[in-house]
């Protein structure tokens, strides 16, 4: 099915069943997607998640007014592995090269697959991204002062308006469908991720120069006062300045938003806090005790609250789903001086939740996940489903009468009655990636054994890596405290097959 209008929807018996799934409500139209996608937000850094040490007014709302749901995951424990799943329907582990990504890598989703935005676009559907992309550009050696391409409007996405990977890894430019913005011809841009560029003055020689300094890592170009990962000479003119990012990306989703409030349209907006270097803008500065992490996170939430505003504004509110949810899990020192450890107090940024980003344990991986349709979903509810950021394609499909191809989002399952709080029953398991991969299935999860160190000093976290398979009770021992894999031979031996069986068949939706 391509390219059905909102009424040419309504007439389709896949509508019809959407409809009959929704109850009496029946769809009025094709409801638009927003998909707030945070980065580093911790399952205990908001507030309707237990945080009282910093206020997210606008997330507690959208959970008040939606579905707030317990057991939701990233399906990796970092950022590209998790963004990629997410837009493809396939766990990114199954495709070597989706590690964290340096900023001149090449795209790293395959243009000829489906993927979440392409399925809105079959549908009919307006597609944008703004914000964080970091899931590599071009086909290597990229040209920043030409045609960047293929990127996100190769697979799938109308409109692009992007952060090429990190704010902490150079380019430090936007990018807006395929050319850097502002750039000048006469300022060439050039990106090393090698060595420093004849004449550059790095983080690491000149601290005298920084801002804000690195804790580790981090000391190479200089942008900003900022010194970042990899090298960069040229393009002063298309320099972001780190303070104005969330108002620049924030007022680039409001006006996608409004430019397509006609018609169904589907916004990606994987929002750049609270990742590091966390310079909020002046006005959330202070907001918090815990200094620029807390401040952060209070940005997040005004983010949030523009696109909430927006909807409201232009009557779009009940007829659009907005997700919240985050990339991986919290890291409090992810390599800046910017007193996160000093200012924590008693901030828990994964709640109850052993370790965080990097890391196997669910810290990892369990992240806020809220959703909300007006008349659709149930304000106020909770649910302890297992869900997965990788079933927003299947269920999608679900929702919008599609159905997918074999191939396609080979580890995305519909999850569409639990998304709109119909049943508290999900996934059975999943895989979980950080060092290793993770086994979650009904009360267990297996980690498998790693060689790799358990602990990483300069981010303090555990990282959950032990030369032996471990066996957490999810019921009774949420926390991960203790292993009772050698309580449990038979469980960890039926999970480990069953992790290699997931692994070798390729795909694990039937
Ligand atoms: C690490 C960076 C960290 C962050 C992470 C990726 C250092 C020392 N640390 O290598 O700061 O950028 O990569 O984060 O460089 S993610 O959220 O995009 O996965
Ligand atoms: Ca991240």
């Amino acid at each position: 099915m391509s390219f059905m209008n909102r009424r040419q929807f309504l007439g389709t018996a896949t509508a019809a069943s959407a409809a009959t799934l929704l109850g009496a409500k029946k769809p009025s139209a094709q409801p638009n997607i927003v998909l707030i996608y945070a980065d580093d937000v911790g399952y205990g850094d908001v507030g309707c998640y237990g945080a009282t040490s910093v206020h997210t007014p606008n997330l507690d709302t959208l959970a008040a007014q939606g579905l707030r749901f317990t057991d939701a995951h990233a399906t990796s424990a970092t950022c590209t592995p998790s963004r990629y799943s997410l837009l493809t329907g396939q766990y990114a582990w199954r495709k070597p090269g989706t590690g964290v990504l340096p900023g001149d890598a090449a795209l790293i989703i395959d243009t000829d697959k489906l993927t979440l935005p392409a399925l809105f676009k079959r549908s009919g559907y307006a597609t944008g991204v703004v914000g964080k992309w970091h899931l590599g550009l071009g086909q290597g050696d990229i040209d920043w002062n030409g045609e960047i391409k293929p990127g996100p409007l190769e697979i799938g996405f109308d409109y692009s308006f992007i952060i090429p990977a990190t704010p902490d890894r150079v380019p430090c430019v936007f990018v807006e469908d395929h050319r850097v913005v502002n750039a000048d011809p006469s300022d060439p841009i050039h990106i090393s991720y090698k060595a420093p560029f004849p004449g550059e003055l790095t983080g690491k020689e000149h601290p005298e120069l920084l801002k804000m300094k690195p804790s580790h890592g981090h000391d190479m170009a200089i942008v900003d006062g900022v010194s970042r990962i990899g090298y960069m000479e040229g393009g002063k003119s298309a320099l972001w300045v780190d303070e104005d990012i969330a108002d620049t990306l924030s007022s680039k989703a409001v006006r996608f938003i409004e430019k397509h409030k006609d018609e169904p349209f589907f916004l990606y907006y994987p929002v750049h806090d609270i990742h590091v270097p966390r310079m909020p803008n002046p006005r959330f500065v202070g907001k918090t005790s815990m200094g620029p992490r807390g401040d952060a996170i209070a940005e997040l939430d005004w983010c949030v609250g523009q696109v909430l505003a927006t909807l409201k504004k232009n009557g779009l509110e009940e007829n659009t789903i907005v997700i919240f949810s985050s990339d991986n899990g919290p890291v409090v020192d992810d390599g800046y001086q910017d007193e996160a450890v000093a200012r924590l107090g008693s901030h828990r940024p994964a709640g109850i939740y052993r370790g965080g980003k990097y890391s196997n344990f669910d810290g990892g991986t369990r992240v806020p996940f809220i959703i909300r349709w007006p008349d659709h979903i149930k304000p106020k509810t909770t649910t302890n489903a297992l869900v997965d950021q990788i079933d927003l394609i299947a269920s999608f499909a679900s929702l919008t009468g599609q159905k997918l191809a074999t191939n396609d989002a080979p580890d995305s399952m519909d999850i569409l009655p639990a998304l709109l709080g119909r049943s508290h029953t999900a996934r059975q398991s999943l895989v979980e990636e950080a060092g290793v991969l993770s086994l979650v299935e009904g009360d267990w999860k297996l980690i498998r054994p790693s060689n790799k160190p358990a602990y990483d000093q300069y981010t303090n976290t555990e990282l959950g890596n032990a030369p032996q398979p471990q066996l957490y009770n999810r019921i009774s021992d949420p926390s991960e405290k203790h292993d009772v894999a050698a309580e449990h031979p038979e469980v960890v031996k039926r999970m480990l097959a069953a992790l290699n069986q997931v692994e070798a068949a390729g795909r694990s939706r039937n």
